[in-house]
């Protein structure tokens, strides 16, 4: 039988990937390539990079430890030809391979290249998430919404986690309305278990550095898990340290603590370090032992066992047009402040900082600071998600289009959610510290120390007011407005214009 390759990618770093169980170790060859196209499609931030290259090459010298045949390209190869395909192509040449076997990318833009490549490319199903296509595609067939929290609890029967028998522990599937504490004064946690870069990390740096340092995005210092046995450590820190009190605080944010009880797993986990059934086994044993209350367990489970997979269904279930969508109509160019542009916004400045620094920000801070601030300027939502796509090191078109267009810049019409997540300052004083060292005043609703906030809340509602006026869940928005005096309406909304005129003609907002 003629030889295969077997393509590994750079966020398939899994030893039960479907493509590598499909092969023949004494037979076929794998390759991984570390390329130009992968790095350059968005300016990955340099921390992305180095996380991912390091991780691809410890896990390629896994692979030979345990008798694969791997040919591996570094960046800085000679001959190395700059996309995956054009490497597939090389390697069947160098080998004699007539076929590929694959995992299923997470983004179309890979799919269509695999699918389209000159040389025949079997593509099998990721099975490391819980849920196939086909099982979303069921779910959601003749559904007129498709709302999480449905397919969530499905995942709980399926998964059988936090079930007693076919109830759900502790009498109720969801307990998010004890998860919505304020920033408390201090954080007793110090955030995700960092590590000293080794070898072959510093090795990666170097490259990244010379590559890629010009970038958005700070490379050092690093200390982010490249193996599995890291990752792992990290998932167990994380369980005895920071979750018992992950539900309590999980919307909130504070400027010295920028994980507060947030796992940062979420970029081991979607490169294939860690897998979501150990992660939700790991809390659930810890709920199951005391170690954690109720709250905390299904709080965290039920963003991986339900947000994660859900968003997921729908970025297959929509395809590759998803990514086009603009249901408002959306067309501003992403302020500079994004790329660390000069902002006296002080929620922006420390969500901005925060990204650049670690290439992480929490799910608060990604929805209601920086996305919801994109969502009220109008900012072109292909723009927005270009940018979640870069920035975060979690971040791939599988996950990161729902979360961006579909929840945070509602560019897809409400699949995902079911009104636009928008708020005044309001919404960010009462969950953080940021508002107390702000050049702008949260409470100030007119006038030139006005939190932005304030005044593009109310602008984006009656912008928007034909389509949202009828939606049940925003009426009481549109009656206060409708309440207020006409002359302060007025204002509220020449400020606004003002605002965004300033905005577009580059000032410091
Ligand atoms: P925790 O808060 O500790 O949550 C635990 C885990 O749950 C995460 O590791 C993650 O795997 C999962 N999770 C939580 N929320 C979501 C969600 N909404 N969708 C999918 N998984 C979720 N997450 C990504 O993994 N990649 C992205 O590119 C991404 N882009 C986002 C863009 C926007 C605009 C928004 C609002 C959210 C985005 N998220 C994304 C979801 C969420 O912000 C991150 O998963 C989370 O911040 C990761 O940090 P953590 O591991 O500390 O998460
Ligand atoms: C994100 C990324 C980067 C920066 N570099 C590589 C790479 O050099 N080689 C590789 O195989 N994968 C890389 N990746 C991850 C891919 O972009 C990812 O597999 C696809 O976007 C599909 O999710
Ligand atoms: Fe952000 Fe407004 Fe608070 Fe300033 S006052 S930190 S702009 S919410």
């Amino acid at each position: 039988m003629v030889s295969r390759l077997v393509l590994v990618l750079g966020d398939q770093l899994s030893a039960d990937l479907s493509a590598l169980r499909a092969a023949d170790k004494g037979r076929d060859t794998v390759v991984m390539a570390e390329v130009a196209d992968e790095a350059d499609y968005v300016a990955h931030h340099p921390k992305k990079i180095a996380f991912l290259l390091t991780a691809m090459r410890k896990f390629a010298a896994w692979l030979r430890a345990e008798g694969w045949d791997v040919r591996y390209t570094r960046l800085d190869d000679s001959e190395n030809a700059g996309s995956v395909v054009g490497e597939l192509l090389r390697r069947a040449h160098e080998t004699g391979a007539s076929r590929v076997v694959a995992t299923e990318p997470g983004e179309w833009r890979l799919i269509t290249a695999l699918t389209d490549a000159p040389i025949p490319v079997e593509i099998l199903q990721d099975d490391r998430f819980l849920a196939s296509h086909a099982d979303f595609e069921r779910w959601a067939e003749g559904r007129k919404v498709l709302r999480m929290e449905y397919f969530y609890r499905e995942m709980r029967r399926r998964t059988g986690l936090l079930m007693e028998d076919d109830k759900p522990a502790g009498g109720q599937w969801n307990f998010d309305h004890d998860n919505r504490k304020p920033a408390p004064g201090t954080i007793d946690h110090d955030g995700p278990l960092q590590f000293a870069p080794d070898a072959v990390t510093r090795e990666v740096l170097d490259l990244v550095e010379a590559r890629f340092g010009n970038r958005f995005g700070d490379l050092r210092p690093f200390g982010m898990a490249t193996e599995r046995s890291q990752a792992r450590q990290v998932l167990a820190h994380f369980v005895t340290h920071a979750l018992p009190r992950f539900g309590d605080y999980q919307d909130a944010m504070l400027r010295d603590s920028r994980y507060l009880y947030h796992a940062g797993v979420s970029a081991y986990l979607n490169a294939g370090l860690l897998s979501p059934m150990e992660i939700c086994e790991a809390v659930a044993v810890a709920w199951a032992e005391g170690a954690a209350p109720i709250n905390a367990a299904e709080g965290f489970i039920r963003q991986i066992i339900g947000w994660r997979e859900y968003v997921r269904g729908i970025y297959f279930l929509r395809g590759p047009g998803y990514v086009q969508s603009n249901a408002l109509e959306h067309d501003r160019d992403l302020p500079a402040m994004y790329w660390g542009g000069e902002t006296r916004m002080a929620c922006m400045a420390h969500a901005v900082a925060q990204t650049r620094e670690d290439a992480y920000a929490h799910h608060i801070q990604r929805l209601m600071v920086t996305g919801n601030f994109a969502l009220l300027a109008g900012v072109s939502p292909r723009q927005v998600h270009e940018w979640y796509l870069a920035v975060y090191a979690d971040a791939y078109e599988w996950v990161e289009a729902p979360n961006t267009l579909g929840m945070s810049q509602f560019a897809d019409g409400g699949i995902v959610a079911s009104k636009p997540y928008v708020s005044s300052g309001a919404y960010i004083n009462r969950m953080s510290d940021y508002c107390k060292g702000c050049h702008y005043s949260v409470t100030a609703k007119t006038g030139a120390k006005a939190c932005p906030f304030n005044l593009l809340y109310w602008d984006f509602l009656i912008r928007h007011r034909p389509r949202f006026s009828g939606n049940a869940r925003m009426g009481n928005m549109y009656r206060t407005w409708d309440r207020m005096d006409a002359d302060r309406r007025e204002t509220v909304l020449r400020d606004a214009a003002d605002l965004l005129a300033r905005l577009d003609d580059g000032a410091v907002i």
